[in-house]
């Protein structure tokens, strides 16, 4: 069977549910239980609640998942029972909570059940001691047009994280017999509720229905179907040229300061708005690539590149009376990174783009998009393991030298393309570590510093020496973005990630030259109030690191900030910022005296902050899920 791929794909992070709901016999030392305990539980009714809510972590009898097994659990009712009612009290306030705090690493959602629900559940956990491992409910058989139906749900939903083969990358191995083994149940339960550490509630967002979801727990207990190739006669059948060089303009067509324009994603929109920087005036909203995913600059800035998920590239003219989409052209089925040629002399000359599927890389035009080449991808990884898919993750334009560095998410390599060279050759590997994701330069520009998020690693490219220069553990699934350089009092320059898996920064020494000592060591570890950390910012000018904690779960840090202060080396202070959805993602302007943040909601805003007082001065309403903002002058020349 064929995927026709209409790629999207939502976040949808990481792996785990946490929940930690085993016990032993341990003294409350406070009532936090809401009625009275104890009797009168409808097992049957407890078994159904268990089935819809419990198993997505937790299994009776089938060993421990994301939770424990609950038939090993060692206190069967009173501190079980006060526990679910109350998790996070139980978590902070018991021995033995803190045990399983500290084995599983998260606090158990709190499902805010009544009492006689947890009566119910406790009355089937004892009622199934007797009885033996708790068997999976069969999948639901699907037609061929569910089939097909749910096929492209889990590319719209799943396969970003967890690959289109199911292998798993930034979120866990999910391939049939995994699946099988988690059950229709737990994957409907996980579908509908997500994970504290990343992975969304697409159920209880109202994202799918019931419907979709059982056909989904289905769906993953079959084999994974196979992907179509995108030869270069269909990529080049999709170049537009819109508006032909000889039209364009040889000078900005207005008297704005265009290296100042910020262009925000409006991801489900499939819109990018261009704003300009001085006066926060909407210049121009223009269609691009179905759930738009992020811009690049080019080289000079004239132009931003946009790359939607469903691999369409789109050129946008800054330079024009307003901005416009001067051309288009589609590489690939789903993508999520591009780049330009920023080395002198091929300023603004050429373009990559680095597909999820197929595995190849193609290049362009920089002015027109005509398509030049493509190029396969090896499907080994560096472990010399043959791989059924391999990823581009990052590219970086080096700014020295005629090349891009190009991550390989599955092979776990960097590769170099030289497009000096005539076809765009590969002429580097780097084997460095599996599940590249994200990353950006260091202060010098000399070395590539990517997350292999599902390595809970940071590997350190020299990309001057095509080497890899060090690797660096740095906590639960890193996920920098383009990460943060800042000149730190003690260890000279420095470079950070956050984590979607734990609430920290990791900050390590990023100088090598001044600071040997120190480099690609963890210098500090910083406490956040929350995991689920998307992106860490700063700007030369500006005083702080900002950070994001927008998949949070517990309720507040996703709308919320945290500012860490350069010179005290500490948090400063952690704040509300959006209002209708989550807080995502930062971008400075040129002179790092603004920073904007996005409210990310189907009625969403950026929020305009003072880059000193961090106090809001502006706010930009009515935008649909807007989510990346890219400056031109720093994403140009990549300041961060
Ligand atoms: Fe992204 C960067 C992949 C989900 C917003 N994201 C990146 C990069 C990759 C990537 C490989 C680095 C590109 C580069 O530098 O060349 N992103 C993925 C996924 O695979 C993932 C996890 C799941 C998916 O299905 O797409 C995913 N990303 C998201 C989101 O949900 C975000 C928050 C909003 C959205 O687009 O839906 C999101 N990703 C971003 C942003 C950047 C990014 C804003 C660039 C950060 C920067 O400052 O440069």
């Amino acid at each position: 069977m064929k995927l026709s791929i209409k790629t999207i794909s939502k976040y949808a992070a990481a792996t785990a549910l946490f929940a930690v709901i085993t016990a032993v016999s341990i003294p409350l030392q406070a009532a936090q239980w809401r009625g009275s305990p104890g009797g009168g539980g409808d097992s049957a009714a407890g078994e159904q609640l268990f089935r819809y809510k419990c198993s997505g972590c937790h299994t009776f009898g089938h060993g421990e998942h994301l939770g424990p097994d609950l038939a090993n659990r060692h206190n069967k009712d009173g501190w079980l029972r006060n526990f679910i009612s109350d998790p996070a009290w139980s978590t902070t306030n018991t021995s033995y909570g803190k045990q399983l705090l500290e084995k599983w690493g998260y606090v158990m959602p709190d499902f805010d059940l009544s009492n006689q629900e947890i009566e119910n559940i406790i009355a089937f956990l004892n009622a199934q001691d007797s009885l033996g491992p708790l068997k999976h409910t069969p999948p639901a058989e699907l037609t061929d047009t569910q089939f097909e139906a749910t096929k492209n749900i889990y590319f719209d939903r799943c396969a970003g994280c967890h690959g289109l083969y199911r292998t798993g990358a930034t979120g866990p191995l999910i391939d049939e017999t995994r699946s099988e083994w988690i059950g229709t149940d737990g994957l409907a339960a996980l579908l509908r509720y997500g994970t504290p550490r990343g992975m969304p509630n697409f159920g209880h967002s109202g994202i799918l229905t019931e419907t979709q979801i059982t056909s989904l727990a289905s769906y993953l207990q079959l084999p994974p179907p196979d992907a179509p190739p995108l030869p270069m006669e269909d990529i080049r059948a999709s170049w537009n040229l819109i508006v032909p060089l000889s039209e364009r303009p040889t000078q900005p067509a207005h008297s704005r300061d265009w290296e100042n324009f910020f262009g925000v994603v409006e991801r489900d929109a499939g819109k990018i708005s261009i704003f300009d920087g001085d006066t926060h005036e909407l210049v121009s909203r223009v269609d691009v690539g179905f759930a738009v995913h992020i811009l690049r600059s080019s080289s000079t800035g004239r132009y931003f590149y946009a790359i939607g998920r469903d691999g369409l590239v789109t050129l946008i003219d800054l330079w024009t009376e307003t901005p416009t989409v001067v051309a288009t052209a589609k590489g690939c089925h789903d993508a999520r990174s591009v780049d330009g040629s920023k080395s002198p002399g091929y300023e603004d000359k050429y373009l990559i783009e680095g597909c999820y599927w197929p595995p190849q890389y193609v290049t362009f035009d920089g002015l027109t998009l005509e398509p030049l080449t493509r190029a396969d991808l090896p499907m080994t990884d560096i472990h010399g393991e043959t791989l059924k898919e391999n990823r581009v993750a990052a590219i970086i334009a080096s700014h020295t030298e005629p090349i891009w560095v190009v991550s390989l998410k599955e092979a776990g390599y960097v590769n170099i393309v030289d497009y000096s060279q005539p076809n765009f050759p590969t002429v580097s590997s780097i084997a460095a570590e599996k599940f590249l994701h994200d990353g950006g330069w260091d202060n010098t520009k000399r070395y590539f510093m990517v997350a292999a998020n599902a390595n809970n690693k940071m590997a350190i490219i020299d990309v001057a020496d095509r080497s890899l220069e060090a690797v660096i553990s740095t906590g639960n699934t890193p996920h920098p973005g383009r990460g943060a350089n800042w000149f730190d009092p003690v260890y000279g320059w420095v470079n950070a990630s956050t984590h979607i898996g734990e609430g920290k920064m990791t900050v390590y020494g990023a100088d090598p030259i001044n600071h040997p000592e120190y480099a690609w060591s963890v210098v500090r570890e910083i406490t956040l109030p929350s995991a689920g950390s998307l992106f860490v910012k700063t700007h030369p000018n500006s005083p702080w690191v900002l950070m994001d904690m927008t998949l949070s779960a517990n309720g507040t840090s996703h709308r919320q900030i945290c500012a860490y202060s350069k010179e005290g080396a500490a948090i400063d202070r952690c704040f509300d910022v959006a209002q209708n959805g989550r807080a995502v993602h930062f971008e400075f302007n040129k002179d790092g005296s603004e920073v904007w943040v996005s409210d990310w909601a189907t009625d969403g805003a950026i929020i305009i902050l003072d880059g000193q007082s961090l106090t809001e001065i502006d706010k930009i309403n009515s935008l649909q899920t807007p989510t990346g903002k890219f400056n031109v002058h720093n994403t140009a020349h990549d300041v961060y």
